[in-house]
């Protein structure tokens, strides 16, 4: 077996995640596809939260996808994936921290809302965060991940919701903004890297995922609304 076990599932965002971190450090990993419809009874000794990703290495548990990311780079440190400055290592860490608690929650309630004045705020909200990180990255270094020249922790902290984005227009007509074209510029480098090509779902996959949250979608607001919104 492989130094690292990973339990994953297909369709979580948050294991792609660490998957991709996997793949991008060339460590090999034996693969445990949970099915979160139906977990198994020892699921619960694996994982304290109940949730993937949960990885197992040289017998230690370590689960939340941020901190099995940071784990991972730690003990793989080649290639390094945060910023060796502390000032911008710090700044990794809160650009990871505003994924979690502010665009993925805004993601999720866009996605999952029903009401169209509610979507209509979600919307405008999600607009305002994809903004907010546009120009940090603008004030970051060349190249086209979010440190400029090196893939990193950020880059792979996002990746898989802009993945997914495609299910949010289908259902809700969000999309990235057009003034927002330094972010456009890394997916379209995000989706050349070896990680996402062996880790991508396409359109159709996650827009048959998300129908169950979206459902009611009749009522949602339209691409052309999304797009004169705030
Ligand atoms: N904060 C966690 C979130 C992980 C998470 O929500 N995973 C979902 C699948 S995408 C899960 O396992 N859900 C199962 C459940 O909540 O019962 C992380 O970053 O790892």
């Amino acid at each position: 077996m492989s130094e690292v076990e990973i339990f994953s599932a297909e369709v979580c965002p948050f294991a792609q995640r660490t998957r991709m971190v996997l793949i991008e450090k060339g460590v090999e990993f034996t693969l445990r596809e949970v099915d979160l419809a139906a977990k198994p009874d020892w699921f619960i000794e694996v994982s304290p939260y109940s949730k993937v990703p949960v990885i197992r290495h040289r017998g230690r548990t370590v689960y939340e996808s941020a901190i099995i990311n940071e784990y991972l780079d730690e003990v793989y440190p080649t290639p390094p994936m945060m910023p060796s400055e502390p000032g911008a290592r710090a700044s990794a860490r809160i650009w990871i921290d505003f994924m979690n608690i502010k665009l993925l929650p805004c993601f999720y309630r866009l996605l999952m809302t029903q009401e169209p004045d509610k979507q209509a705020a979600e919307a405008a909200t999600l607009k305002a965060h994809f903004r907010l990180m546009e120009a940090a990255m603008a004030g970051e270094g060349a190249g086209p991940y979010w440190f400029g020249g090196q893939l990193g922790l950020v880059d792979l902290a996002l990746y898989p919701w802009f993945e997914r984005l495609p299910a949010l227009e289908h259902y809700r007509g969000a999309m990235l903004p057009e003034d927002c074209a330094r972010l456009g510029s890394w997916f379209t480098a995000m989706e050349q890297t070896e990680s996402a090509r062996a880790t991508t779902n396409g359109a159709e996959y996650h827009i048959a995922a998300y129908v169950k949250y979206a459902d009611n979608s009749t009522d949602s607001i339209s691409a052309r609304e999304f797009r004169a919104s705030a």
